[in-house]
């Protein structure tokens, strides 16, 4: 089962989807213009499918994202010490939905980095009691140049407008835990690929069940929260992020997420008054 938002005349509703068509709660059955991105005809927008009140995110959980740590560091030791350790790295991302987006939102790049990547990551929903509630598609949008000049300098260049993406959907497994296959596809502005991947969460060095319990140790993190689990998908060291891009990411289970890429300084918004 897959549910998501959907903002329509009558306000926001959540549904799901049956037989390929988008049932929201109050009847209405909408069909999407594309089943994999969800993609919805006007009046209807398709929202991020939880409005996550945190968004946390483990690190160098595949071996591909502990190398390309080592070469893009000038610290080069945290990151093996890390992926051997029992405890994971743990960050948080956002909070209250202020640098997350939905599908088809723009996604930010920071003006003072020359070298910004997309981060294909699986999300776990987190429900009551630290259960699994779902999963989603979440992008970990990065600079690569910030934090490898300094590890000290990862909150600066994980949390900025823009730097977190995640739907189309929230698709509930019925069985256990099982491999995962992610897609990421860079197109240009003339729909041109600019770089194409894919990896396997069994290539995870930590289960899901394995990283939500050691972000709740005594940490009071709301249910309804997003825990993005890690890339292992990284683009070759001469690939930037650039305005006018657009990053998909597939997962058959879940849906592809879409979105554009634009300066995180459009993203600003002003504080009223
Ligand atoms: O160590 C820095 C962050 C790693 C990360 O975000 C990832 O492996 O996905
Ligand atoms: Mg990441």
């Amino acid at each position: 089962m897959r549910h998501l938002r959907v903002r329509g005349p009558g306000g926001v509703e959540n549904g799901s989807i049956e037989d390929r068509q988008i049932v929201l709660a109050g009847g209405t059955t909408i069909e999407p213009l594309d089943h994999e991105t969800l993609q919805l005809e006007e009046p209807y927008e398709l929202l991020a499918p939880i409005e996550a009140p945190e968004v946390w995110c483990a690190g160098v959980t595949y071996e591909r994202s502990r190398d390309a740590r080592i070469e893009e560091s000038t610290v080069q030791d945290v990151y093996t010490m890390v992926y051997d350790a029992p405890r994971p790295e743990l960050f948080m991302k956002d909070a209250g939905m202020r640098r997350t987006v939905g599908p088809g939102r723009p996604i930010g790049i920071r003006g003072d980095s020359a070298w910004n990547v997309p981060e294909p990551e699986i999300g776990i929903v987190i429900g009551t009691s630290g259960r699994i509630a779902g999963l989603t598609i979440g992008n970990d949008v990065s600079s690569r140049d910030i934090e490898g000049a300094n590890p000290l300098y990862l909150p600066q260049a994980k949390i900025y407008a823009g730097a977190c993406a995640i739907g189309p959907a929230v698709f509930v497994p019925e069985s256990d835990e099982h491999s995962y296959h992610l897609t990421l596809r860079v197109t240009d502005e003339w729909g041109r690929i600019v770089f194409e991947g894919e990896t396997f969460t069994a290539r995870m060095r930590r289960s899901f069940a394995d990283l939500v319990e050691w972000l709740l140790r005594d940490n009071p993190v709301p249910p309804g929260s997003v825990l993005l689990t890690g890339t292992g998908l990284v683009p070759p060291d001469d690939f930037t992020l650039k305005p006018g891009h657009f990053v998909e990411i597939h997962v058959p289970e879940i849906g592809t997420l879409v979105n554009p890429v634009v300066r995180a300084s459009e993203l600003m918004q002003k504080e009223p008054g």
